[in-house]
């Protein structure tokens, strides 16, 4: 910590029991709007504050100058779908089955029981939303939600009063956005069908049709259903106006948050902002075209500040600014290529996604799981920091409910720590650990100095498409973090530590047996 240690407010004190129960239904004043900004695929080097070259990012600058910008924090996985789970439950994703990279049609992996960071909010009498990608599954099972009609349980159901989502992922099926559990702008003359089985007859797809790839082709898979001229994962048949247009999806997503937040002005609210950028497919509005040097994947990154800038303008036009908290993060490390010919590679110029660090999305090294992290609320945070305390993305709802003085019911977030005064900058003791969980399924641990990888069998790369080191080695592998770049395996000089961090792993997997 580079600036001193300001004065804990009294709101963070403990509250007895009795006083939790009579929360108010209208939030103290003091108690700040939140707003959680989560990028997709956005990796640590890829905003200007965090050394991006190529491309600008004044708004998300301007908020890291406003506040705290994290050096050191870390999101649970590298893929959305467990990095979500864990940040929304507290819970690491390696305790649950059926966590990994989400279908279109999952079904809802968070159950209803399950005590939620929305729950969180929700209790303490705020509104709550999530916009954007939800990438968690819908419905009770697995293929049978009914996208003609309403898609039940949903967001509802853990915590979000209100929700427009994208179901997974840009370049899965259903690609349509659901508000409130009902396909948005649904088209009756368009009934949706979803498979992850088989195509539905007559329907083209881009292995049979390439020449219909018009926006952009694939680079891996992604050859199913095309929708918008771009291939997909997975197969869908109608959807008509409600199909969205891959260039349209930005402005969707601020603009259904700036009503959120315009409708929510004078109640406390709670908004889950999950941005569509920079995943693929990588199809931002024109008027963000050779905004960066690097094609589209850079200028996808100018849209998401864009839209950061979106959300900061209307909170300052509504005098929302100075109490609100918000942070800003991302969902996991960076990919370049990562299934669609948009020649993000050919054109990073100098530009490394990842920052300083080894690996991208879904490996087991650092780049991974190494995200930009950067918080600010005015009216509390002292601004221009910048904080190498460790941390993890699953402390996030312990520390929400601290800062709410709600109690998450018995068994629940049990991997989540309250690290509130961290975030706001009143601490600088950090995560003694963050356990990191590659694509793999390989468990590594991080600590401020070290980083330990257990064994793993398998391809060095990914062998699927991208071209990214997985972080196997059949051998433990352990690396002196004074170096960010992991290069210099020191495991067989230090075989204290790595028994250290191994049992570190060994206790963290226990606890699933227990639960
Ligand atoms: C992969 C997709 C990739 C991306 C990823 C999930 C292919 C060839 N690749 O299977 O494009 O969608 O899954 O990304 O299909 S995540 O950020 O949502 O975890
Ligand atoms: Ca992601």
């Amino acid at each position: 910590m580079n600036t001193p240690a300001k004065f804990l407010p009294l709101m963070l004190s403990v509250v007895p029991f009795a006083a939790m129960a009579r929360v108010p239904k209208k939030p103290l004043p003091l108690r700040p709007n939140v707003i959680v900004i989560l990028a997709d695929d956005l990796g640590y080097g890829d905003l200007e504050c965090y050394g991006a070259k190529g491309v600008h990012t004044p708004c998300v600058d301007a908020l890291a100058q406003s506040g705290i910008r994290f050096t050191n924090a870390h999101a649970m996985a590298s893929t959305s779908t467990p990095s979500r789970y864990a940040m929304l439950t507290g819970e690491y994703a390696f305790r649950k089955q059926g966590t990994d990279v989400a279908a279109g049609n999952a079904g809802m992996i968070i159950s209803p029981e399950q005590f939620t960071m929305a729950d969180a909010f929700r209790q303490a009498g705020y509104a709550t939303g999530a916009i954007g990608k939800w990438h968690l599954g819908l419905g009770a099972k697995t293929g049978e939600q009914d996208w003609n009609g309403i898609v039940s349980p949903s967001l509802e159901a853990l915590g979000f009063d209100y929700h427009y989502i994208m179901a997974a992922t840009a370049d899965r099926v259903p690609c349509v956005f659901i508000e409130n559990g009902r396909v948005a702008n649904y088209d009756p003359s368009a009934p949706i069908e979803v498979s992850y089985k088989q195509n539905f007859e007559g329907e083209p797809t881009g292995r049979n049709n390439p020449e219909l790839l018009y926006n952009l082709r694939s680079s891996h898979g992604h050859d199913m259903s095309i929708v918008n001229g771009i291939g997909r994962i997975g197969y869908m048949k109608g959807g008509g106006r409600a199909l969205w247009r891959d260039e349209d999806i930005a402005d969707s997503i601020a603009s259904h948050a700036v009503s959120f937040i315009t409708s929510h002005a004078d109640s406390a609210f709670f908004l889950y902002l999950a941005t569509n950028d920079v995943h693929v497919p990588r199809f931002p509005h024109h008027r963000f075209r050779g905004k960066s040097t690097m094609g589209l994947r850079g200028d996808a990154i100018a849209q998401f500040d864009w839209t950061v800038g979106r959300v900061i303008e209307v909170l300052d036009s509504l005098h929302l600014r100075d109490n609100t908290l918000i942070v800003l993060t991302s969902d996991n490390g960076p990919v370049v290529d990562d299934g669609y010919a948009d020649r993000a590679e050919e054109l990073l110029g100098n530009h490394r996604p990842a920052g300083p660090f080894r690996g991208m999305k879904y490996s087991s090294f650092e780049g991974g799981t190494a995200v930009p992290f950067i918080v600010s609320w005015p009216r509390q945070v002292q601004a221009s920091q910048t904080c190498e305390t460790l941390l993890s993305q699953i402390d996030l709802l312990r520390s929400m409910a601290a800062l709410l003085r709600v109690a998450p019911p018995a068994g629940a977030a049990i991997d989540s720590r309250d690290m509130m005064g961290q975030m706001l900058g009143n601490r600088a003791d950090g995560r003694d650990y963050v356990i990191e969980y590659a694509s793999n399924h390989n468990i590594s641990v991080r600590t401020p100095r070290w980083k330990y990888i257990p064994p793993c069998n398998g391809p060095k790369m990914i062998p699927w498409g991208p071209k990214i080191e997985t972080g196997n080695l059949p051998e433990p592998q352990l690396y002196d973090m004074s170096m960010p770049w992991e290069h210099k395996n020191v495991a067989s000089s230090h075989p204290d530590v790595v028994k250290k961090l191994q049992a570190v792993i060994d206790f963290e997997k226990s606890k699933t047996a227990e639960k």
